[in-house]
């Protein structure tokens, strides 16, 4: 068959499409010629215009779409996605009669919902390497494709969801990502990280999160060969700077430190740095060293919060105490990281607040700050934002709506800003008059000039070249063209 796969992610600074790029290695290897449409890298022209250059060149069996985010998770500026899908999904058929097909993470939260939203005729819930070839073969051989795992069905008015999503068991059989089916270097200049999946899944169950609904809740690890294969393959390509995409990178400790040591033994934190995200509890001070050797410049902790209580509402599997000795161990071994802390869920008081807030402030380091919580389908904080009537029984949750605990809700952002004007390396994300690190487009003017460092460093480095001022440091700082040292790191080296 003939394939076209569609990146339907616009969002600047953009992201390697690792999702993306696995599904269309896998058709292509089970013998389809895939063509790829990358709307990202091509953001600045209208959505229509590459789909029209793509589709005019031959007779296409089916369109598969790439969907990853909703929305930005973001109560300041939500910027749902719908109309942008509906608008290029429109633009395929228009374009095309064959059968549209969804998949990524922003058609799993949300499966039957999403294909009838944007008006798809097929979508794949969850992994999608393994059953995407099996539904292009029975669409060619004109066999009904129920019955495939994960796989969402609409026909006329009705969409069917036929059976749970597919869990890879194997890591063996995790395959490669196709990184030749898009402009590497269009992603590397606009400061696209490379991404690197060490394992799936995530074996707790916070409130709000939908990571254990969309890789699973059983842990399964790639081979320690495998993940540094690709960040080699990342690096030869030209790639300074990756993320290792997993939901929690630091969990199980021994994969992650035997990750740490090979990066070593090949010589690859001479090359290239990367971004992981981590959580408090089982975080050793050998972790953190071997992390660091290996080339961390930036360790998110999703630590939420540091008060018994408001860590209990959001179900977060550690106490106040591994938050602590989290950030002794990464300090002691000169990690730069970061705690990521969620303000507002379920229970939270203005006590429990300030509670966080005063640990965290003695615990001196950089913190980044999110109130309101987009509330996901099929997570507990859905349940309880239903029974407590944030949203009603009927709710769509395609479009963002946002848990806040009604004890707070009126004076939680005057808290956090203000706690955030007197502490520094504090950040609230999309409300302290800064870019947002992850969806601030003007950000790649940064990368354009040639920055590679942890989101904390570009966000200085916008301001310094800008002049603008930031919310904790008053001073305005000149424009200049040179790249700042900060942030680059021994990565400059070629590979
Ligand atoms: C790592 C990560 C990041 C990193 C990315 C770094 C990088 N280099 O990639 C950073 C921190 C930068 C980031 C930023 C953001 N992120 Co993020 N991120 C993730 C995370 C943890 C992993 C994504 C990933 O790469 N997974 C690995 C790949 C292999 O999985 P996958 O893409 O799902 O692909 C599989 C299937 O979905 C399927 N599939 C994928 N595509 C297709 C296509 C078809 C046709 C088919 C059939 C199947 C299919 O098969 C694939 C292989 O099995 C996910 C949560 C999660 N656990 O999934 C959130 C997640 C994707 N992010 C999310 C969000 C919201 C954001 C931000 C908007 C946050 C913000 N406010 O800044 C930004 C957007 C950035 C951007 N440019 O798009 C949401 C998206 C959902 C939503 N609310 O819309 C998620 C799901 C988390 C959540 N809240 O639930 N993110
Ligand atoms: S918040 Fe982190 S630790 Fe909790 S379930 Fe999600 S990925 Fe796992």
């Amino acid at each position: 068959m003939r394939v076209a796969v569609v990146n339907a992610n616009t969002v600047w600074p953009p992201v390697v499409p690792l999702g993306m790029l696995l599904i269309a290695g896998a058709a292509r290897r089970s013998g389809h010629t895939v063509i790829v449409v990358d709307l990202c890298v091509m953001r600045e022209t209208a959505l229509e215009e590459p789909l029209e250059v793509a589709f005019q060149d031959g007779h296409l069996d089916a369109v598969c779409v790439a969907l990853r985010n909703l929305d930005s998770a973001n109560p300041e500026a939500p910027g749902s996605t719908i109309s942008d899908l509906q608008r290029i999904i429109a633009a395929c058929r228009d374009r095309s009669d064959a059968p549209i097909i969804l998949g990524g993470s922003g058609l799993s939260i949300a499966p039957k919902e999403m294909v009838a939203a944007v008006n798809a005729d097929l979508g794949i819930c969850g992994e999608g390497e393994e059953v995407l070839p099996l539904l292009l073969d029975r669409l060619a051989a004109g066999q009904p494709v129920s019955g495939l795992p994960g796989v969402v069905e609409r026909l006329g008015n009705d969409t069917t969801a036929s059976s749970q999503p597919q869990r890879i068991t194997e890591p063996a059989r995790f395959v490669r990502p196709a990184l030749d089916l898009i402009d590497l270097q269009a992603y590397l200049r606009l400061g696209g990280s490379g991404s690197v999946q060490s394992k799936r899944g995530c074996r707790f169950s916070c409130a709000y999160c939908t990571y254990p609904g969309l890789e699973g809740d059983h842990i399964r690890c790639a081979s320690v060969d495998w993940v540094v294969g690709e960040v080699e393959r990342l690096a030869a390509a030209g790639a300074k700077h990756f993320w290792f995409v997993d939901s929690v990178f630091t969990v199980p400790e021994g994969h992650a430190v035997s990750i740490c040591k090979e990066l070593c033994r090949r010589g690859l934190p001479e090359h290239i740095m990367w971004s992981a995200y981590a959580t408090p509890l089982g975080f050793t001070a050998e972790l953190a060293e071997r992390m660091r050797r290996a080339g961390c410049v930036e360790l998110i902790f999703g630590t939420d919060a540091a008060c018994t209580q408001s860590l209990r509402g959001l179900r977060k599997p550690f106490r106040p105490s591994h938050v602590a000795s989290a950030t002794q161990y990464a300090k002691g071994a000169g990690l730069d990281f970061a705690h990521h802390l969620l303000f507002g869920g379920p229970g939270e008081t203005v006590e429990t607040v300030k509670e966080t807030l005063e640990f965290m402030a003695a615990l001196d380091c950089r913190l980044g700050l999110d109130a309101g919580i987009r509330i996901y389908p099929k997570t507990p904080i859905e349940r309880t934002a239903r029974k407590e009537g944030i949203i009603g029984p009927e709710t769509d949750l395609l479009e963002p709506h946002f848990y806040v605990s009604r004890y707070v809700e009126s004076v939680l952002d005057g808290i956090l800003l203000s706690f955030c004007r007197s502490v520094p390396r504090t950040r609230f994300f999309g409300r302290d008059g800064r870019p947002h690190p992850y969806t601030d487009p003007r950000l790649v003017e940064v990368y354009r000039r040639g920055f590679v460092g942890p989101y904390w460093a570009v966000i200085d480095e916008y301001e310094r070249i800008t002049g603008a001022c930031s919310t904790s440091d008053p001073l305005s700082r000149p424009i200049s063209d040179s790249v700042p040292e900060t942030g680059r790191v021994a990565a400059a080296a070629a590979y």
